[in-house]
């Protein structure tokens, strides 16, 4: 054992170094309770950069406690500086970020260098970068490890935990938790959290490489109100720009933008437009003009401006570790915004630059040389190269978006999608598992993907529904709709040049059973958007690993075709046509079993789960969800606006309990107060069921709703209703 040098003069323990210079010793620092950032040496904690990972600085507040269960190793392999940390047998592994493959992540070596991975597979590195790994020993405790590094890291599972990095030395932090909510609440406690999205971010999004001109736009749009399947959001990808130029809309397929939104808002949908950061090299470009009058460009190692190649030809990149290219990038979309934009989708950040063969045929999609220089603030660790920053590029990027988004819009709550991003760039924006394919093995991942990118900081994330490569098949769509739409952010997506993939492209029955899918997601909303919320205060992810609902029973550890919506909804998914996937149910410690429940029963329409695409759906026992009406979008709500159904599952001792959160689903008013959270409760009183609504905070006043309440039970339901405030009794005897 070596004994490490605690800053503040208490002794560490720690485990023998791989290799290191004699005189240079381990040391470990306190930096909030329960979390310990440990350096190899002195030297490499003097000499530590500011983090990305961390939302701000964290300086020690102590010495590391002896009995810090966790020991940290320094060395070097191969010319890489290595940090590593043994585990006990029992111990299951997680997090790595956006990883291809299954949800446990031992024995797994992967390489975290943002990539354009087109058609991944396994294990093959991906857009975004988290070196995290969620550790959850035998017994259910758990700690998380983050090598903060933005340099490029290979995180190899194989024997312990071990991160290779080719940077500099990098420190290393060590959350510790009772439990692995309580660690994932710590890591956003530090790594920040989203920003509470616009509701409408949280329903149904339609998109395609692309939807083009003006009149296809509306006519989708039209689709989805036409045949009552809800939906929220129509995306722009690249066609709509003119030339593919960032910032410019096509004047014969996209004459007048501004027409086209305010046209797609009076049905209910939001819209989103796709911005790249390869900015054509042209002069008369403004952009580039613009640009270039600052010098806002990525450089050579010669001092040269950088071109690189993305879709218009030769282009060049913004340098956006610099505070005043930022700033600069952040007042384009003060015009952009004015045409009634509401969301913004950067793609390409990567940053992918292409090489073409002499028939200028796209033969490779890359990245940078490493030796390409960026000229970055000293608040961001000063200037240095593309090796060090490569893996941040995609992240300053949507940093840039959203500040610029928010100054345009100030009232509005901003809505960014970015291909690439590194820890704690869930801070600016959300993401999606990049460029799948119409394939089983892409069916299944969506879920452990998902989920691994949830306890690595980020909740707000999916796959493209159906696949973005190849056609797939019915059969394969319908099952990808059924479960995709119940993940934290749903939206359909397919190439150019493939066959359509809109819900109705496959015929009828597949259009039904998308119509469900969908319908589920917007039954859901009540409860989705309440997590949302929670996720915005405390990190937790919003789609949840099923062992979250017990994680010391071993036998979740490796369940990734069921996953909970929160805590208290289990989705149990079919991942094959086969229908060979066998859920291990968790289990309630007094045996009282998670009950299926469903939404169209109630309705007299038929169970959806006679249609063999829709996942089961479980709820815990001593949960009650809130749910609402099908509704075509977040804001269709004339009528039925406040109805509310909620489901109850009592416990062992007839109790349940849950929370709704509501506010106006756009702007800043719910930081001041204008939101309601309310707190439901049932009890059993000898033969009566009692349901009782008590305010937990805030000021947004109780609507005049009727409120019906469903408990279900093992062998069939009991249903009531009442005044919204008013004590619900349900008579249980008959
Ligand atoms: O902008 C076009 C596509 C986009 O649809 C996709 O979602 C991104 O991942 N984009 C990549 C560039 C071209 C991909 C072949």
């Amino acid at each position: 054992m070596f004994m490490f040098r605690s800053l503040l003069g208490m002794p560490v323990v720690c485990g023998t170094l791989l290799a290191a210079a004699a005189s240079a010793q381990p040391v470990g620092e306190l930096i909030a309770p329960d979390i310990a950032r440990f350096h190899s040496s002195d030297d490499a904690r003097q000499a530590m950069v500011p983090s990305f990972a961390l939302e701000s600085p964290m300086p020690a507040i102590g010495g590391v406690p002896g009995d810090f269960p966790v020991e940290v190793t320094f060395g070097e392999i191969e010319g890489r500086f290595v940090s590593s940390v043994e585990i006990e047998p029992g111990t299951s592994l997680y997090g790595t970020g956006q990883a291809a493959g299954d949800l446990l992540r031992n024995g797994r070596r992967t390489e975290h260098w943002n990539t354009d991975a087109f058609g991944y597979q396994d294990d093959s590195p991906l857009y975004t970068s988290h070196p995290w790994v969620l550790a959850v020993r035998d017994d259910g405790s758990a700690f998380g490890v983050l090598a903060d590094s933005t340099h490029r890291v290979f995180i190899d599972l194989t024997d312990g935990i071990r991160f290779e990095s080719e940077g500099p030395a990098h420190p290393v932090i060590v959350i510790d938790g009772d439990s692995p909510q309580e660690v994932v609440t710590r890591l956003g406690a530090s790594t920040g959290t989203i920003t509470m999205p616009p509701k409408w971010a949280i329903g149904y999004h339609q998109c395609r490489y692309s939807y083009y001109p003006d009149t296809r736009v509306k006519e989708i749009a039209q689709g989805f109100r036409d045949r009552s399947i809800p939906c929220d959001v129509i995306w722009m990808d690249i066609d709509y720009m003119e030339g593919f130029r960032s910032f410019t809309f096509d004047p014969e397929k996209f004459p007048d933008p501004a027409e086209l939104n305010a046209w797609l808002d009076e049905r209910g949908f939001a819209n989103t437009w796709m911005i790249n950061p390869g900015i054509k090299n042209e002069s008369g470009y403004f952009v580039y003009d613009q640009g270039t009058e600052i010098d806002a460009w990525v450089k050579t190692a010669d001092g040269e401006t950088y071109i690189g190649n993305v879709w218009p030809g030769n282009v060049v990149f913004p340098d956006y570790t610099m505070a005043e290219v930022r700033e600069w990038w952040g007042t384009l979309y003060e015009d952009y915004m004015a045409m009634g934009i509401d969301g913004v989708w950067n793609d390409m950040n990567e940053p992918t630059t292409f090489i073409r063969d002499e028939n200028n045929e796209i033969v490779e999609a890359t990245t940078f040389p490493e030796s390409n220089l960026y000229r970055a603030d000293a608040d961001l660790g000063g200037p240095g190269t593309h090796a060090k920053y490569h893996n941040v590029y995609g992240m300053m990027m949507i940093k840039a978006t959203r500040e610029g988004v928010m100054a345009a819009n100030p009232d509005k709550r901003p809505f960014v999608l970015s291909r690439a991003n590194f820890m704690g760039g869930h801070r600016y924006g959300a993401t999606w598992t990049g460029d799948n394919t119409s394939n089983w093995f892409h069916v299944d991942t969506s879920i452990p993907m998902t989920l691994n990118l949830g306890l690595s900081g980020q909740p707000f994330a999916g796959p493209d529904i159906g696949g973005f490569i190849d056609a797939g098949t019915p059969e394969m769509f319908a099952r990808w709709m059924g479960f995709g739409v119940l993940l934290p952010f749903a939206r359909g997506h397919t190439q150019t040049g493939n066959i359509d993939k809109e819900p109705w492209s496959f015929g009828p029955e597949v259009e039904a059973t998308s119509r469900r899918a969908i319908e589920r997601r917007y039954r859901l909303l009540p409860y989705f958007y309440t997590l949302f919320e929670e996720s915005s205060r405390t990190g937790m992810p919003i789609a949840r690993p099923t062992f979250f609902a017990d994680p010391a029973d071993q036998r979740l550890r490796d369940e990734d075709d069921s996953f909970l919506i929160g805590s208290d909804v289990l989705v149990a998914v079919q991942t094959d046509l086969e229908r060979t996937s066998v859920h291990e149910l968790p289990i309630d410690e007094h045996g009282v079993p998670w009950r299926a429940f469903d939404f169209a029963d109630f309705d007299g329409e038929g169970r959806d789960s006679d249609d063999p695409d829709q996942p089961e759906l479980y709820l815990r026992p001593g949960a009650i969800v809130p749910t609402g009406p099908v509704i075509q979008f977040v804001a269709d709500r004339p009528n039925q606006q406040d109805e509310l159904t909620l489901l109850v599952s009592l416990d062992h001792e007839g109790r349940a309990s849950g929370v709704l959160y509501e506010d106006a689903g756009e702007g800043w008013g719910y930081k001041a107060d204008e939101y309601r959270r309310l707190h439901y409760s049932a009890r059993t009183e000898g033969d009566t069921i009692v349901i009782d609504t008590h305010r937990l905070s805030g000021a947004m006043v109780l609507p005049d709703r009727r409120v019906t309440v469903r408990v279900i039970g093992d062998t069939g339901e009991l249903v009531g209703s009442g005044q919204a405030g008013t004590t619900i009794r349900i008579d249980a005897g008959g």
